[in-house]
């Protein structure tokens, strides 16, 4: 039997706001008391992740002063020295406080636009300090409820100005830091902007600095779209954008559930760590997660292992599928590997494609083998062989 006990260089991270998730809902209070930060550290150290991530908010509350924010920056640093932890992804809260109830880069209120700018070029300071080599721009609140409320295109041009500004800064600055921008189609706003992966590459086109841009997308987000997210990384990685990624668990088009991953959607979870240990993926396999508000912080920690331990499984089991003589077969069977040659031949004239004769009955006959492959990867999934 395996041993599925994560290790550091397996670069598993975890959001504070997760495994501190108290289990307020828009139904019902807290669930649990809050974690202290310093806590969470040793205890994600002890279950063997490597890295720790956080907003601005979750760290330094918001409203801190200076000297306040130096103490809890200090003490947190002290707490990262003594188990090694790395902070590799820093983001910013423009969300909870009501300043943003119209979104920060796209408020319609520009003095609550330029508060917003400031809240995150402060934030990229720290996040510079801490050695964070991603940051992340989650715009929950970029968004509407209504038509008339929001010029969609000015609000594009304002986010594009705001991406820009930061991302100029961060270059100016001299900062190994690139930005990563996170899709989501709704969930707290009724629509936000830039819904999904495709959305965000897109929008990365029309930036001045682009090169520092990417995307991190979430399993969840995509599924709440009805989308394949393995197919939406795959465009990412094939974009070269492919910063940073959030992995939970999702079931069907609902609410943000934010289950552990390989809750939701296994298959496309197997997919999706076949093609992250295969597809040139380095970063971090970052849990965006929230823990059950039925948990105790037993149940907490044991979900966070969960993340972990369901992401190795199917490491396991997809390198088990890429292994065996069957699923090589099969592949063939299927001309997998034939899509990677050009349509066209090195410096074959559109004359002589024109001119080629093709039997079209024949090759409409050819079934595609797609099925046997399938159960292969399913068979391997459920450990059956
Ligand atoms: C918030 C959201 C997440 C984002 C976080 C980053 S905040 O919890 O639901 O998907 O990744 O801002
Ligand atoms: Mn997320
Ligand atoms: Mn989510």
């Amino acid at each position: 039997m395996t041993d599925f006990t994560p290790k550091r260089e397996d670069k598993f991270s975890f959001g504070l706001w997760t495994v501190g998730w108290l289990g307020r809902d828009p139904f019902g209070e807290a669930t649990r008391s809050p974690l202290d930060p310093v806590e969470a550290v040793h205890r994600l150290s002890d279950l063997g992740a490597y890295g720790i991530t956080f907003h601005d908010d979750d760290l330094v509350p918001f409203g801190s002063d200076a000297s306040e924010r130096s103490a809890i920056v200090s003490r947190f640093r002290g707490a990262l020295d003594e188990t090694g932890l790395a902070v590799p992804m820093v983001t910013t809260n423009l969300f909870s406080h009501p300043v943003f109830k119209d979104g920060g880069f796209t408020a319609n209120d520009r003095d609550v636009r330029r508060f917003a700018l400031r809240k995150v070029l402060r934030n990229v300071e720290l996040a510079a300090e801490l050695g964070a080599k991603t940051f992340v721009a989650w715009g929950g609140r970029e968004g509407a409820e209504s038509g008339a409320a929001k010029d969609v295109r000015a609000a594009l041009d304002r986010y594009r100005e705001s991406v820009d500004t930061v991302a100029a800064f961060i270059k100016e600055r001299g900062y190994d830091l690139k930005l990563a921008l996170e899709p989501k189609p709704n969930e707290p706003r009724g629509d936000i902007l830039l819904p999904t992966v495709g959305h965000a590459l897109a929008f990365i086109n029309e930036l001045e600095h682009g090169d520092i841009v990417g995307v991190n997308p979430e399993v969840g987000h995509e599924q709440m779209a009805g989308l394949n997210f393995a197919h939406g990384i795959a465009q990412a990685l094939w974009s070269g954008k492919l910063f940073h990624i959030d992995l939970n668990g999702q079931s069907g088009i609902k609410y943000d559930q934010d289950l552990r991953f390989g809750a939701g959607d296994v298959r496309n979870a197997f997919f999706l760590v076949d093609l992250l240990e295969n597809g040139g993926y380095e970063g971090p396999r970052h849990f965006d997660f929230k823990p059950p508000r039925t948990e105790d912080y037993d149940g907490v920690w044991a979900s966070a292992a969960g993340c972990m331990r369901n992401y190795l499984i199917l490491k396991e089991r997809a390198a088990a599928f890429r292994a065996d003589p069957r699923v090589k077969e099969a592949l063939e069977a299927s001309r997998v590997g034939e899509l990677s040659t050009p349509t066209l031949g090195a410096g074959e004239k559109v004359s002589d494609l024109l001119a080629e004769d093709f039997d079209v009955d024949a090759a409409a006959e050819r079934g595609m083998a797609f099925e046997k492959l399938d159960q292969l990867a399913m068979d391997h999934l459920l450990g059956v062989q």
